[in-house]
């Protein structure tokens, strides 16, 4: 049976009693867990994931920090991995948000949502497609060592913050300001974070096993959709026909999964994911570059400076603008 409210509030207590914990940049106390900052509604579902979880080769994992476009890249791969079986015109998308069709594995699966997971699990049918928030390094085994594929998606930082802090600040029940909000972030205290590790983790294993992880950027995916839809194909071993392009295949997922269509879906407008998370929340205004609004001169001297420091020599960088 799902735990109810009061039973997840003692099972999360019993559970980080020992961790340090900070007020950050997410809607609960963010517990310093193996190396990362993990929201208190995460713990329980985390230890359950890399307990039990047993990946299987055709399994495809959407990995990412939050508010990078985990979304639009959940959308856009469920197209392309399910394209033989739903038409165009009558899809999955139209009528359930994305992250109803790609269960989180730490918020969901292993967490409220499933009566029982293993069981549930082995009846999902292949390949099973989940999306993860969790750092690299903290992935089960399982993960890691079997053939399974890794999308990992990220955005530059500028616009991840201010696309977190006006989603968190929908959702939290006390309003963050701005300032204090940027200092949680530059600090790395933020939901999954720091950013930094969360992105470099991922990144050197895209760089180390090209085939198990493909690193996408949010800017990229904006400039070029339709390049690299069909590169995500390619990656999970379904590329697309000739016979499929010439019928505007490629073309018809961009339009679906499209941030104008995807927002103005009645599903997107007015239903809920959970009892806290409207639908609505992930639809924005999905632009690069709206972070100038929002940023002072000493804010983005005091980004670039981070970026910089911890970025350097990784060979990882950002477009800022569109
Ligand atoms: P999550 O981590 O909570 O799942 P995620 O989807 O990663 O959130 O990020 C939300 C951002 O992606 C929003 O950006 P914004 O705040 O700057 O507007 C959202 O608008 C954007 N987004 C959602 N769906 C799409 C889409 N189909 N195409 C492009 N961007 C999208």
């Amino acid at each position: 049976m799902a735990l109810t409210g009061v039973q997840h509030a003692n099972e999360e207590e019993n559970l980080t009693f020992n961790l340090h914990r900070e007020r950050g940049l997410s809607y609960s106390y963010l517990y310093l867990f193996q190396e990362f900052w993990c929201p208190g509604a995460a713990i329980q579902g985390l230890i359950n994931f890399q307990k039990h979880f047993q990946a299987k080769d055709s399994d495809v994992i959407v990995a990412s920090f939050p508010k990078t476009g985990t979304t639009w890249l959940i959308a856009l791969s469920f197209a392309i991995v399910n394209r033989q079986h739903f038409s165009i015109e009558n899809h999955p998308l139209l009528t359930s948000n994305p992250h109803k069709l790609v269960r989180s594995l730490e918020f969901k699966i292993f967490c409220d949502d499933v009566h029982d997971p293993i069981l549930h699990l082995s009846k999902m049918t292949e390949p099973r497609h989940f999306s993860t928030h969790t750092p690299l390094t903290s992935l089960p085994m399982s993960i890691i060592e079997s053939s399974c594929r890794i999308i990992y998606i990220c955005r530059n930082p500028f616009d991840t913050f201010v696309s977190a802090w006006t989603y968190f600040n929908k959702i939290r029940p006390r309003f963050l300001a701005l300032e204090e909000a940027f200092e949680m972030y530059c600090n790395g205290i933020s939901s999954f974070g720091p950013w930094w590790s969360h992105m470099l983790g991922y990144w050197k294993e895209s760089i180390a096993r090209p085939n198990k992880v493909l690193f996408l950027k949010y800017e990229d995916l904006k400039e070029d959709v339709n390049f690299h839809v069909k590169s995500i194909a390619e990656f999970l071993g379904c590329p697309f026909t000739k016979e499929e392009e010439s019928d505007g295949m490629i073309e018809s997922i961009m339009k679906l999964c499209s941030f104008e269509k995807m927002k103005a879906l009645e599903v997107n407008m007015y239903e809920k994911l959970d009892t806290v998370i409207d639908n609505k929340f992930f639809f924005r205004k999905a632009e690069i570059g709206d972070w100038v609004n929002y940023f002072s001169p000493s804010m983005i001297q005091k980004l670039s400076k981070i970026i910089e420091e911890k970025l350097s020599g990784s060979g990882l960088s950002f477009k800022m603008h569109s």
